[in-house]
Formats: C-alpha cells, structure tokens, sequence
C-alpha cells in the first residue's frame, strides 16, 4: 500500500511540469468590419464621460497588478456609467464594475478595453444590453451579468466575443418569448456548457422556472392565444416537463457570489448548505464554505474544481470524510477543517493533495486510537505541511495529547507491527524502498517541489 502510493506520488510529480503549464490564450484578434463599425458608432457612454467630468468619473476606482496581470477594481462605487478606458495607467485585463449602478449598456460602451479577459458587472440594475454594447471585446473570457434586471438579451450582442468561455446571467428576470429565442439556442449548443448556466425564465407564467439551458425554443415564439383565452396558458403548462423548482443537490454559481479580484473567490460561508454544492466552476481559486451545515465529504465532490488553492471548511458538522473526496484539489495550497465532528481521516483521503502547505485541525473531537494513525503516518511523510490542532479528545487516557506524541508511544509499545508491515513493503518491490527512512529521503531530494522541503517545525496548539 504504502510503496504504491510513493509510486504514485512520483510519477504524478513527475508529470507536473505539463499539467502546470499555463494554458496560452489564443485570442482570435478583432473582428475588423464589426471593429470599425463600434468605433462609428461610439457616442453615448464614452464620449459622454469624455467630454464630461472624465476624470472625476472614477477617482476612487484601484488600479492593481496581480500576478503581471492588471485589474481595474470599481466595485461598490456608485458608478452609473463605464469609466472610459483612458483612465487607467495601462489596460486593464480584469475590470470588476460589481455592485454599482449601471443601468444601460449602450453600444460601445467598452471601447479602449480590448484587452479585457473579464468583466465583472453582476449586482448592478442593468435592465438592457444594446447589440453593440460589447463591440471590441474579442480577447473576453468571462462575462458575469448576474443579478441584474435583464428581461432579454439578443444573441448579437455575444457575437463580438467569439472567446468567451463563461457567461453568467442567472438571477434576471428572463421574459422567455420570441425575441429570446436566438438566445436560447446559442446557449444550448453543447460547446457552450459554461454559458448561461441556471438562468431561468421569469415571464411568462407557462414557462417560468424553466431554465434557458433546457427550454424548448420552439415554445418561446409561441405566444399566448392573441384572443386571451386564458385556458392555453393553463392547459400547456403541463405539456413541457413540469419547471423543477431548485430540486436535488444545491448548485454553486446561484447558492454562492463569486468574486473575481483579485483572485476568482467564491463565498459560500453562512448559506445553510448541508452538501458541497456541485458546479464548482474550475477556475475558482479560492473557496469558503465554512460556517454551514456539511456533514459528509463524498468521493468527487470537488473534481471540477481543479484550480483551487485554499478550502475553508471549518465551522460544519462534519464527520467524515471519504477517500477519494479530495479528488482532484492538486494545486491546493491550504485546507481548513477546523471546526468539525471529526474522529479520524478516512485512509487515503489525503493523497490527492501533493502541494498543500497548511492545515488546519484544531476543534475537532480527535480520536487517538487506530484510525489515527493514517493522518500522522500521511504528516510524517509530508515535512513541509504546517498543521494545526490536532489533539486527542478521548479516550480520556489520551485527551489533551497531541496526536503524534500518542502514535509515538504506540509505535515504541508495539515494534512488532511496524517490523511486520515492513517486510510486506519489501515484498512487494524489494529494489525500490528498504526503510521508511529512505523513503522519506528520496522523497525529499528528489521528488518533492522544493516547498515542502523545508525543515520539519511542527506547531501543537492546545484547545482549552
Ligand atoms: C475559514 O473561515 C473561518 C470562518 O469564516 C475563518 O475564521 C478562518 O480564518 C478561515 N480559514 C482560512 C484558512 O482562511
Ligand atoms: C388548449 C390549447 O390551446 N392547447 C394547445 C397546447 O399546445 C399545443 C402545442 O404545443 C397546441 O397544439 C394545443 O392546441
């Protein structure tokens, strides 16, 4: 067991460097016709700001470099127009316009933010997009419109943004008839999986619920009996699928606010949730979910969300864990569990995690007996993890140690065990590993990112 999973780990290492490779983002360049069109038709928003107190638009708007990339933050600023892109120092990659006042998106209203890669403008009261209003954003990944008051929006206006990779627009009052339909088409193309995700019609009463992924777009286009016999409405609400009103495992993007600065964080603490929600999406980096009511950690529960770097999951009812839950957290830096009904760590739970640098444990009822022992065995192993709390709460001969002072003294009362299981180790492939001593060294030198290299300093905090 243990010789498979060192292979395991070196081979994965080995890999790394491929999977570590930054995704190069091929942007298609300017759409020329449309391009010089947006820039005819530029009036309103831009030259408006222009001409009027520029400047003074944005004064308190922060210009910031993360990561050699620069994001323009306006959030929360009272903003009711665009600030013209003339302001900033340089172009801005990210422009985070969240919870303001926008009201209209008049065509070319982004002209001058050709470099942008998101746009973040959920949380304003944004009741229409004009076809132009996104002329020149060739190089736009990610768009949230979530949490306006979009009734309708025309498929048009995508068109400029041929790389757009996620789009948010649930939580609009999506009025889902004819003029909605090209729409809805476009985002039921299979390739468009990240587009328009759980945003649901509004209007009219037959459709409500219905999610625009899903809709029939034949049924948009038909109206209701234009005599206003009321009995259509009625008799057809039963011929779609019945609209399934939040069923089923909560999802992500609508249970939770997605911030994009300045990494993409997403905030699900305090929502009452009793399960990881699904549809994490994979470029969220860092993820709270303390403070609700998780009580289990189920196998897969995080695949999606291979971007993650800290989890918070303190504060739940957790008390188990099982293996294969952190499926896929590769790039996880710091995990939180702090705060739970944990008795032990399932075996094998912690083997995803190649490059977790922290750990929390503390407030947890521990428990030092056989079932222990993985945890400590997986920290041995992994020098450079700082830990946190991890105290025996019972049986009370043990309450109040720390954990590894009690798998110590196990292993010193009981040498026969460790003897056995070594020679089963050697058994199974005699070349590579004679000592859990070389073991650790080889894994040391050779394997380990040299972050987890640093010398073993172990930090015990006691619970009152
Ligand atoms: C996790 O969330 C809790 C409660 O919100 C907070 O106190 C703690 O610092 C967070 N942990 C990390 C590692 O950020
Ligand atoms: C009573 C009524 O108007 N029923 C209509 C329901 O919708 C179907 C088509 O989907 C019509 O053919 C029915 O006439």
């Amino acid at each position: 067991m243990q010789v498979n999973s060192c292979l395991l780990l070196a081979s994965l290492l080995l890999l790394l460097p491929s999977t570590e490779m930054k995704r190069s983002g091929k942007g298609r360049g300017l759409r020329g016709a449309r391009h010089k069109l947006t820039r005819d038709r530029v009036r309103g928003a831009g030259r408006h700001s222009r001409s009027g107190p520029s400047g003074l638009v944005s004064p308190d708007c922060t210009e910031l470099t993360e990561s050699g990339d620069i994001f323009v933050d306006c959030q929360d600023r009272r903003l009711n127009s665009i600030p013209i892109s003339k302001t900033w120092s340089k172009e801005p990659k990210h422009l985070l316009l969240a919870r303001n006042r926008l009201k209209i998106l008049q065509d070319g209203a982004f002209f001058g933010y050709e470099n942008l890669a998101s746009l973040d403008l959920q949380q304003n009261q944004i009741s229409l997009v004009e076809e132009g209003a996104f002329q020149g954003l060739a190089r736009l990944k990610t768009l949230l419109l979530q949490h306006n008051r979009l009734r309708t929006l025309s498929e048009e206006a995508l068109i400029p943004m041929p790389n757009l990779h996620y789009l948010r627009l649930y939580d609009n009052p999506w009025n889902c008839l004819c003029p909605l339909d090209s729409l809805t088409r476009t985002l039921q193309v299979p390739s468009n999986r990240n587009l328009g995700n759980h945003a649901r019609c509004e209007e009219p009463i037959r459709l409500k619920g219905m999610k625009l992924k899903q809709v029939d777009p034949e049924l948009l286009c038909k109206e209701s009996d234009p005599t206003g016999n009321p009995e259509w409405d009625q008799t057809n609400t039963t011929v779609p699928a019945k609209p399934s009103p939040f069923r089923g495992k909560p999802d992500a993007t609508t249970s939770c606010h997605t911030y994009l600065f300045p990494q993409i964080r997403m905030d699900c603490s305090k929502r009452g949730l009793t399960e990881v929600p699904t549809g994490i999406p994979d470029d969220v980096v860092h993820l709270d979910l303390s403070h609700n009511s998780i009580h289990h950690l189920r196998a897969r529960d995080f695949q999606s969300a291979r971007s993650l770097r800290t989890l918070n999951i303190s504060n739940n009812n957790m008390e188990r864990i099982d293996t294969a839950s952190l499926f896929g957290l590769l790039h996880l830096r710091e995990l939180d569990l702090s705060d739970n009904s944990l008795h032990y760590v399932q075996y094998g739970v912690l083997e995803d995690l190649y490059f977790l640098s922290q750990l929390k444990l503390g407030g947890n009822p521990w428990v030092c007996d056989y079932s222990i022992h993985y945890m400590v065995y997986w920290l041995h192993h992994h020098p450079g993890v700082w830990y946190s709390g991890l105290i025996c709460r019972s049986p009370p001969e043990h309450t109040g140690e720390s954990v590894e002072e009690y798998v110590h003294s196990y292993n010193r009362e009981c040498p026969k065990d460790r003897q056995h299981s070594r020679t089963d180790q050697d058994q199974t492939d005699p070349e590579l590993w004679n000592t859990p001593m070389e073991v650790q060294r080889e894994l040391e030198e050779e394997l380990e990112p040299s972050h987890l290299r640093v010398p073993q300093k172990y930090q015990i905090i006691r619970l009152s």
